[in-house]
């Protein structure tokens, strides 16, 4: 575990499985139809329960797909968390991957805060089934996380699955957000 301040907010770096954290809200690495079906997404159903896909189905039936860089919010059924914040990222090699991907993390960020949550954990989007370069989505998370204008959040967790990627973001954050 590594902390970070950006003024009255901490961005905790964590190595572990976003299921079994305890914040406002966990953020799923989804896809546009909300289907749960691998990676992250599916262990969140996994442990949360049906609840989460019914919900989403009915966000998809009412709303339509999800667009990249967007968010769409369910209840976090058995989970510890009150709500799952479903977060599109860019399939690597979209020549506006980057910016895109700055956007599903800043959007994230702001429907916690609209939420009036202070706690907030997310993935490392992208980087799983969506082929994403870890150092480079580590670059893109850090990014945001060191200018965004935080209001109620007081902590963000970002969750690495696997020792490799938990190493890379260490690296990057400690370079962007380590003076901070
Ligand atoms: N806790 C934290 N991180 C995890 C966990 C976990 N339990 N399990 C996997 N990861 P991915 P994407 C990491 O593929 O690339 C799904 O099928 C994993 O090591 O879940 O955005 C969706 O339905 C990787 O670093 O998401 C979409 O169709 C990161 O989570 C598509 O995959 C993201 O990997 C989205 O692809």
């Amino acid at each position: 575990m590594k902390v970070y301040r950006v003024g009255g907010t901490e961005v905790v770096l964590l190595k572990g499985d976003i299921t079994e954290v305890e914040a406002g809200a966990i953020v799923n690495a989804a896809n546009p139809y909300l289907e749960h079906r691998g990676g992250v997404a599916a262990a969140i159903v996994r442990k949360g329960g049906a609840v989460i896909q019914d919900e989403s189905r009915e966000w998809v039936r009412r709303y339509g797909p999800v667009p990249v860089g967007g968010v769409a919010v369910t209840s976090a059924g058995r989970l510890k968390a009150r709500y799952v914040i479903h977060a599109v990222g860019p399939v690597y090699g979209d020549p506006e991957g980057d910016a895109k991907l700055a956007s599903t993390v800043r959007n994230c960020l702001a429907k916690a805060e609209e939420l009036g949550l202070e706690s907030v954990a997310l993935p490392a989007i992208s980087t799983g089934v969506y082929g994403y370069p870890p150092a480079r989505a580590a670059e893109v998370f850090a990014e945001v996380l060191r200018s965004y204008g935080y209001t109620k959040l007081r902590r963000v967790l970002v969750v690495l699955y696997t020792d490799d990627i938990y190493r890379t973001f260490e690296e990057v954050f400690d370079r962007v957000l380590g003076g901070t």
